[in-house]
């Protein structure tokens, strides 16, 4: 006999899968579509994953297993199916992931029965998060996440180390988890990107090289490193392709964010960035483009952030946390950006190649100082104002 609370949730649970979503017509910007409802919350975890059922060992219906939020996913589409590998968050603040399907890309994602079982090769990991997935010209499915460990080196309980992690699949289903990637002139990495073709032969990704567990060091932003073998994955050469700059969107950037979408103009990139402001660290979505033959040569760089938090997607003290993992680019050009929100829930936002084209090549460029942002800014006005004169 089932718990009659278990009858309960699970109306409201399948009530919430099978709610379509909406678009928002309310916002406007050209760039892209917004959608009311965020497409994975802490709501969409199964009730097997967090409840006993069994009222002879769970006779309260108590949670036992809590879930605190689902964020971060990675993003793929396989045989006309939306694929999202979730970041979910323990109550206990330690992260696993789960698969979510969905026919459509905006609504109805489900995950699958079971969570990601990654081959635990790693004995000294105390977690895992953020991955991104590729799908590579080689043919399998690659998945790089942040792996986090003790860090042995010092007498401190709280110090870690950042390290990429990299597993693959055929299917979503097994995974083969290979060693951690290697970086010889960064000792820790995070929000690590595979390519999908090879460049010159070799598997490129795009670093975010790191000082320290949190520190992006002196230099910092957007590395690009190749390696022969990825089964054992060394960059022994790390060049910095996109800088970080002070004053600039790309203030502190936090790796390339979703894997680049080829395009006949470049490879589009959509990624998140870390602002210094006197309130505090604000994430920014924004996007670049780096050149076809060349992925490590950044050819636009607009000034313009790609997607801003919502007033009602803001929350608590992480308030200001906007953060893409994947994009999917459908055969007929639209494109879905899944977006992450105050690291609590998972958001889609629809746009098209041509219109992330236009924006990429056609926003003026990301300006050094302030001073020039409004520079910038009278300048657009001017030309709108004389631009009106005529009508
Ligand atoms: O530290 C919190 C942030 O950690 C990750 O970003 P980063 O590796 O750049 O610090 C992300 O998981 C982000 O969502 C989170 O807010």
């Amino acid at each position: 006999m089932l718990h009659e609370k278990y009858a309960e949730e699970l109306k409201k649970y399948e009530a919430l899968i099978n709610r379509k979503n909406q678009e928002d017509t309310d916002f406007y910007n050209g760039v892209y579509t917004r959608y009311r409802y965020p497409v994975l919350t802490r709501e969409h975890i199964p009730l097997t994953w967090e409840y006993d059922l069994n009222p002879g060992t769970n006779p309260y219906f108590m949670k036992r297993l809590g879930i605190n939020a689902v964020l971060n996913s990675g993003a793929i589409k396989l045989n006309g199916k939306y694929y999202l590998v979730a970041r979910i968050e323990g109550d206990d603040r330690k992260s696993f992931f789960g698969i979510a399907e969905s026919d459509s890309g905006v609504d109805g994602f489900r995950f699958w029965d079971y969570p990601i079982l990654l081959p635990d090769t790693c004995p000294e990991e105390t977690n895992v998060y953020d991955m991104r997935l590729t799908q590579h010209e080689d043919g399998y499915i690659y998945g790089v996440f942040c792996s986090e460990s003790k860090d042995t080196t010092v007498n401190d309980l709280s110090a870690a180390v950042a390290a990429a992690g990299i597993v693959r699949t055929k299917d979503l289903k097994t995974w083969e988890r290979l060693p951690n990637l290697v970086t010889l002139h960064s000792p820790q990495q995070r929000n690590v990107v595979l390519h999908p073709e090879f460049v010159n032969g070799k598997y490129a990704f795009y670093t975010r090289p790191m000082d320290d567990f949190i520190e992006t060091g002196s230099g910092g932003g957007i590395g690009f490193g190749l390696c022969d073998d990825i089964t054992h994955a060394v960059i022994d050469e790390e060049k910095m392709t996109s800088l970080r700059k002070y004053h600039t969107i790309t203030e502190a950037k936090n790796g390339a964010g979703a894997v680049p979408i080829k395009t006949e103009k470049g490879w589009i990139h959509i990624a998140h960035g870390v602002r210094n402001t006197a309130a505090g660290l604000r994430y920014v979505i924004y996007a670049f483009a780096t050149d076809l033959q060349d992925p490590s040569r950044v050819i636009a760089e607009p000034s313009g952030l790609l997607i801003g938090p919502r007033k009602e997607e803001r929350e608590g003290d992480v308030a200001n946390v906007v953060f893409t993992n994947g994009a999917i680019a459908d055969d007929n050009g639209d494109v879905y950006i899944y977006y992450a929100s105050s690291d609590t829930r998972v958001h889609v936002a629809r746009t098209t190649i041509d219109r992330l084209i236009d924006y990429v090549f056609h926003t003026p460029e990301d300006p050094l100082r302030s001073v020039k942002c409004v520079e910038q800014r009278c300048e657009l006005i001017r030309r709108n104002l004389d631009f009106l004169a005529q009508q």
